[in-house]
């Protein structure tokens, strides 16, 4: 095998991201099953009492270390990966990615410090006036700027790539991570401006009041595009080494993979109002816009399923695969890598379909704050993107060690027990939503429960009780494979997955970055320009903070 290999310190670096995005996966995963199972109507919280003082503070701490730190710093490693692997070249800049890299780490202890001291139980979208100590908006930003450094340092090693390289190509894995990295940049500004022109001088006593309306308009302009930040990074790994590892597949069609992310790049931040439906204060032209460019993102998903599964396709008729879709079981299923995505890209086929839903407008009237939107996030989120970070690190992480990933056989198994629990889970969650139970609310205090729910948040407790065994045997096979003492034999293979088209003829036009970075800015100036005008000129910073814990 002639492969590049990458070097050391860069293995050690991504290895370190990879490390505390699994420590925090660790920790964020145990609170889950404990809001589940209290809406079982089994109230584990009174045990920890000495700990946690609510169901709220359990409910932070899962949102940020899962939804927050697991993704970010498993993100952010991958792609660093996939700019060195696909340059073939080291980090331009080491110490810049090592700045950043602890710039993340110091952020993530800064923030979990008053929220184990339940001094931030704002949850993870920490909407004002619900008020946190200053401590915890220091250390979100600290996350937020370390990633930006890491982002400069891809940037910078892509530029030394491409003055050597003038006519190339850029390799499709380093080309979709350096998009993503940019959709990052531009987006998170809408956090930072939230939080440092508003939060934190709050936080510190230096402004009396807060304007929610502007707080959230802030955050959900970062808030819908990071989910697709979450989501790029499986998706690069489904159209390029997916099909790969599932035997033999190709890329349909590389020019349809690169204009799917620069659709990604300039539709996913100029819908953030899908959020906000709700909120008083934003005129129904912004709402009626904002979603049909929401529908307009749904199409480079399509695009996604169409390519993903042509390229699988391929792969399996070639190995004898029949029928309409008898070919799927011809698919490299004992692998616990391709197991997990395969399984992680199935449910997000009705993550997808919930999502269609979130966004129509008047069917988002009878859904918002209700339990279907954590029934879909955990489709998207915590499955289509969990699961798929789960299965890359059954590769990734031997590569990165030399070290044997430990079971196979066990790491297949922890990919359907997961499959399972969350369908368990995730059914019940939507059914449940639409019968009216609100999101986070500790049902099993809550006066009003109906008679027909009992079933549904029994299974919700079911679900989250499987999860719980898929989460525990994913720690035990990642902790034994570290720890392994067989290595290796050979170096293991990066999957790759070839392209049907030869890259070269990709039109030049997918591989320029002006035309697309241009129309990105301009179409978010359009969107949300007027209203952040006209919010900005009549803030009011009235709101007091609440303490509601
Ligand atoms: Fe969403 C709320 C709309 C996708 C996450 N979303 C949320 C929240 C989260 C979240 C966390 O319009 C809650 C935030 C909060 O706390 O309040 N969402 C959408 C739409 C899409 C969508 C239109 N969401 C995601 C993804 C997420 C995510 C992805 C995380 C990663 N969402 C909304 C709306 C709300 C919302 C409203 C607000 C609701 C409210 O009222 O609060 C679309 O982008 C989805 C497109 C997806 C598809 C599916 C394509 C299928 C593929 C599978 C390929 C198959 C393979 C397997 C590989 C079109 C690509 C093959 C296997 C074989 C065996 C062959
Ligand atoms: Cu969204």
């Amino acid at each position: 095998m002639n492969q590049y290999q990458v070097p050391t310190a860069e293995k050690k670096l991504i290895g370190s991201h990879i490390l505390v995005a699994i420590l925090a996966l660790a920790l964020g995963s145990f609170f889950g099953p404990l809001q589940a199972f209290e809406h079982a109507g089994w109230d584990f919280y009174v045990y920890l009492k000495p700990l946690f003082k609510s169901y709220y503070q359990g409910l932070t701490v899962h949102g940020v270390l899962n939804a927050l730190v697991w993704t970010t710093f498993f993100i952010m490693g991958f792609l660093t990966f996939n700019v060195v692997f696909g340059l073939k070249r080291p980090l331009k800049n080491m110490l810049l990615a090592k700045v950043g890299f602890w710039m993340m780490v110091v952020g993530v202890v800064a923030a979990a410090i008053p929220i184990l001291a339940n001094e931030a139980t704002v949850l993870f979208t920490f909407y004002p006036p619900l008020k946190a100590n200053w401590a915890f908006y220091v250390g979100l930003t600290l996350v937020v700027v370390g990633s930006w450094v890491e982002g400069w340092g891809m940037f910078m090693t892509y530029t030394a790539w491409r003055k050597e390289n003038k006519d190339e190509r850029t390799p499709f894995i380093a080309f979709a991570s350096l998009v993503t990295a940019l959709l990052w940049q531009i987006c998170t500004l809408g956090v930072a401006v939230e939080i440092l022109t508003m939060l934190l001088p709050w936080s510190l006593g230096l402004i009396d009041g807060v304007d929610p309306l502007l707080a959230r308009t802030y955050f959900w302009f970062t808030g819908h595009p990071l989910v697709y930040f979450w989501l790029l990074p499986a998706y690069i790994s489904w159209y390029a080494m997916l099909p790969k590892q599932a035997g033999g597949g190709k890329m349909f069609s590389d020019s349809l993979a690169r204009l799917s992310f620069w659709m990604f790049l300039v539709l996913s931040t100029p819908i953030g109002f899908h959020h906000q439906y709700v909120d008083p204060g934003i005129p129904p032209i912004w709402k009626f816009l904002h979603s049909m460019l929401t529908f307009g993102v749904f199409f480079p998903s399509m695009m996604t399923a169409f390519t993903v599964v042509a390229s699988l396709e391929y792969g399996a008729r070639k190995n004898g695969g029949k029928g309409a879709l008898a070919w799927i079981g011809k698919l490299n299923w004992n692998d616990p890598s391709v197991a997990s995505q395969l399984l992680a890209g199935i449910l997000f086929f009705f993550g997808g379909i919930g999502g269609l839903t979130n966004a129509s407008y008047n069917v988002n009237l009878v859904l918002h704050n209700t339990a279907f939107i954590p029934g879909h996030f955990h489709l998207t989120v915590a499955t289509a993107v969990t699961l798929s970070f789960i299965g890359i690190s059954y590769w990734l992480v031997p590569y990165l060690t030399g070290r044997k990933l430990w079971q196979p056989k066990w790491a297949t198994i922890q990919a359907w027990v997961w499959f399972v629990g969350m369908i368990i889970f995730s059914n019940s969650m939507h059914v449940l939503g639409l019968l009216g139970a609100p999101r986070r609310v500790p049902l099993n205090l809550a006066p009003y429960v109906p008679e027909e729910w009992n079933s549904r948040l029994f299974q919700v407790g079911l679900g989250g009780a499987i999860l719980f065994i898929s989460g525990t045997i994913y720690l035990v096979v990642m902790y034994m494979t570290v720890t392994n003492k067989q290595r290796v034999e050979k170096e293991v293979e990066v999957p790759i997955a070839e392209s049907m088209q030869d890259p070269a003829a990709t039109p030049a036009w997918l591989d320029r970055w002006a035309p697309w970075v241009y129309g990105s800015i301009a179409l978010i100036v359009v969107m949300y320009g007027p209203m952040l005008f006209e919010l900005i000129k009549n803030i009011s910073l009235t709101s007091p903070g609440f303490r509601v814990w």
